[in-house]
């Protein structure tokens, strides 16, 4: 069999989370449409008969603004190190531009082999692709370019051969039932901050900070979960609130719904919502939060 890691890179919001959660087959990492969604790296596996792949999910790619998004950047830096393949993910419906043809270009000329995703292809005309490729060709871009679509599953099965016929021979990294590096407890912060992303706007999603402080299986099988979502400001936890608390209420009603799919189980959810002033340019703070740099 053929079995290896996989660095997906990729700008921020082009799709790499939702790429590799189609193709695991069950969602390891959580999907917004706000840049900053994905902060950890997260291994997705894959096991089929004739391969495993090992993707190494990551933040993606940012220009630096605070510590947080610095710490981001070099998980992104570090995963595409000491891999076996790259896949680079590139949001065809966002159009292709210099900064896109330089980021390939070196993403996919680090040394280890490389192909392109080119995702999103069912919200745009068709006849961009040919015209994209061949803008690629031309700027001597080598690796080859699958257009896919991870919502509607388009070429999928071509994109999933093609990346495992670039890993080595070999036995599996990981047991066959294990999709992902990441704990239970680890999802339930994650979830939290996804419906947080998708109810909130502008800075206050990307101020939060998911402290899971219990966690617990009770005897009658329902889960108690209790919860920090630590913001940057009083105003922000205002917000977060809403008035009479029915926002919060909402977020955490969804929030509650996925961790039960997850989990197979019943949640009791208590959530408090914390200020903790510009956590995001703390290292101490971040570290407290599970942003770590030990690994990198
Ligand atoms: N239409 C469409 N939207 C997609 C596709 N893949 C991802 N998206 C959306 O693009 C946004 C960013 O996706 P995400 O996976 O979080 O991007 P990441 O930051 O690269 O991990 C989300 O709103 C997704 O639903 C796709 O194939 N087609
Ligand atoms: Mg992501």
């Amino acid at each position: 069999m053929r079995s290896g890691t996989v660095a997906v890179i990729g700008k921020a919001n082009a799709g790499k989370s939702t790429l590799v959660n189609v193709l695991v087959g069950e969602k390891v990492a959580i999907v917004s449409p706000k840049p900053q969604t994905t902060r950890d790296r997260i291994l997705g596996v894959s096991t089929k008969e004739n391969f495993q792949i090992v993707f190494v999910d990551t933040p993606g790619i940012y220009k630096q603004r605070n510590a947080l998004t610095e710490l981001m950047m070099k998980t992104t830096e570090t995963a595409s190190r000491d891999v076996d393949a790259i896949l680079f993910v590139h949001d065809g419906h966002a159009g292709l531009k210099e900064d896109d043809v330089a980021l390939m270009k070196k993403y996919t000329s680090l040394g280890v082999p490389a192909l392109i995703a080119y995702t999103k292809i069912d919200i745009m005309p068709k006849e961009n692709i040919p015209a994209d490729v061949k803008t690629l060709f031309e700027a001597g871009v080598t690796a080859d370019v699958y257009p896919v679509s991870a919502r509607k599953g388009m070429n999928l099965k071509k994109l999933e051969q093609a990346i495992a016929d670039m890993l080595p021979e070999g036995g599996p990294l990981f047991p066959d039932d294990i999709v992902s590096d990441k704990s239970d407890k680890f999802m339930v912060a994650e979830l939290m901050r996804e419906k947080i992303l998708l109810k909130y706007e502008k800075e206050i999603p990307h101020g939060v900070a998911v402290v899971v402080n219990t966690f617990k299986k009770g005897e009658s099988g329902v889960y108690e979960i209790g919860l920090d979502i630590v913001c940057e400001k009083k105003n922000h936890k205002a917000i977060l609130i809403g008035k009479q608390g029915r926002a919060l209420k909402e977020v955490a009603s969804f929030a509650r719904k996925d961790m039960e799919k997850l989990l197979g189980a019943k949640v009791f959810l208590t959530v408090y919502v914390k200020v903790k002033e510009d956590w995001r340019d703390k290292r101490s703070l971040m570290k407290e939060f599970g942003y770590r740099q030990d690994d990198l």
